[in-house]
């Protein structure tokens, strides 16, 4: 099968099958520079050959990805596991390996000071600090040309009374003020929740309605991050999208996929169907564009399988999802829905599932000048040997660093 007849319409016209090309074309997809790093559980970090030492060997793996699969031009990173003496000097040589920098991540749960809080901590000197590596993740993101501050908060408490729940969203919300008000009118704040871990009794913000209502507090540069592995076992996913798109505060994805826990592994691994779901919600809304403000990021770690083949697969996976889902067939599934048409209209939904997109893809990155199978040319390219002759002792992907 070819592009021309890879399509889940039977008599879609060539003009819907260029729309379809276009909008994958334009897809842009995010790596996280921690993903390139040894990495492992609680129990064990296994290292392997020839990881990056430094933020800057990190970006030239990076590089790598974007130049495999062609839609991964940007490089999230996460301060202080990438800080370095000279950001400017980073950004030009990002510019170097292809790539730009991307969100930067604050980190919050690394320091001794926060065993009760960071941003919700009862005390102002505890609180002022976390509020001041934010100050500086700002200077970083004007040095390397970063759009987005990226806040995951780790904030929560283990027993009930231990802390006030609402004195803490209280604080939360003065500090995040702070942050907020320090921004260029040009970059935003993305908020990330996640209902569990590392506190067990009350997470600070939980979910996406607390992330919610801290951006919409905030202003308008405030949008939610959803996190894929973040939820509760079957939390329709989905439906979060699709509300947090009409509140228009979908501001970025961390792609992952979980089987138990926050397990972060490879996106589309886990459910591939729930992925594709997701998706549609995200073409049939018109937020795929790079206009949409939605930014789609990678959070994984690649703890057994090879890394950079690891990042190349996640992405291929985004984007076989992102092809079924541009190949429902919006005015048969309008139709049948508004018929009442239940088996139609879910039977049109799942055959464009069940499309095989693979030779569309293949299709599309030939035409790109870009390898049909983009692990496979990697591979083949002897990257990894020469790496791992050139990097001896490879870091871990953050926790050790
Ligand atoms: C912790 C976490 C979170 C952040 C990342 C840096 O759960 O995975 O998702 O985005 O660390
Ligand atoms: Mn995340
Ligand atoms: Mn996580």
């Amino acid at each position: 099968m070819t592009a021309t007849d890879t399509t889940a319409r039977g008599g879609a016209s060539a003009d819907a099958r260029a729309d379809v090309v276009a909008a994958l074309r334009a897809q842009t997809i995010e790596v996280p520079s921690w993903a390139f790093g040894n990495s492992g559980t609680r129990f064990k970090v296994f290292p392997h050959a020839g990881v990056p030492r430094d933020p800057y060997e990190k970006l030239a793996d990076a590089g790598q990805v974007n130049l495999y699969t062609g839609i991964a031009p940007r490089v999230s990173l996460h301060i202080p596991w990438d800080k370095v003496e000279d950001y400017d000097d980073l950004a030009r040589h990002a510019k170097e390996q292809g790539v730009s920098i991307g969100a930067i991540n604050s980190n919050l749960f690394q320091d001794d000071d926060y065993m009760l809080g960071s941003l919700t901590h009862a005390s102002p000197r505890i609180r002022a600090k976390a509020v001041a590596h934010h100050l500086e993740c700002i200077e970083i993101m004007r040095a390397t040309g970063s759009r987005d501050l990226k806040i995951w908060l780790p904030d929560g408490t283990n027993y009930p009374g231990q802390d006030s729940i609402s004195g803490r969203q209280d604080r939360l919300a003065e500090s995040l003020a702070e942050i907020y008000a320090a921004l260029g009118a040009d970059q935003r704040l993305i908020l990330e929740y996640k209902f569990f871990e590392p506190y067990t009794y009350t997470m600070d913000i939980p979910d996406w309605g607390t992330s919610l209502l801290h951006c919409l507090a905030l202003g308008e540069r405030a949008m939610v991050v959803l996190d894929t592995g973040h939820h509760a076992p079957n939390t329709n996913i989905e439906f979060i999208v699709a509300q947090l798109l009409r509140a228009g505060r979908l501001g970025a994805f961390d792609f992952n996929s979980r089987f138990y826990a926050d397990d972060d592994m490879m996106v589309g691994a886990a459910d591939p169907f729930q992925l594709f779901r997701i998706m549609y919600e995200i073409t049939s809304n018109g937020a795929l564009a790079a206009d949409s403000g939605v930014s789609f990021m990678l959070d994984q770690n690649h703890n057994i399988e090879p890394k950079i083949q690891g990042q190349i697969r996640s992405i291929m996976n985004i984007q076989e999802a992102t092809a079924k889902a541009l190949l429902v067939d919006a005015e048969a599934l309008l139709a049948a829905q508004l018929a009442g048409d239940v088996l139609g209209a879910n039977s049109l939904f799942m055959d464009a599932y069940n499309t095989d997109v693979r030779p569309l893809l293949a299709d599309i990155r030939a035409a790109q000048g870009l390898a049909p199978d983009p692990i496979a040319a990697f591979t083949a390219s002897g990257y990894v040997a020469k790496v791992a002759a050139e990097r001896v002792g490879g870091t871990q992907a953050g926790w050790g660093a």
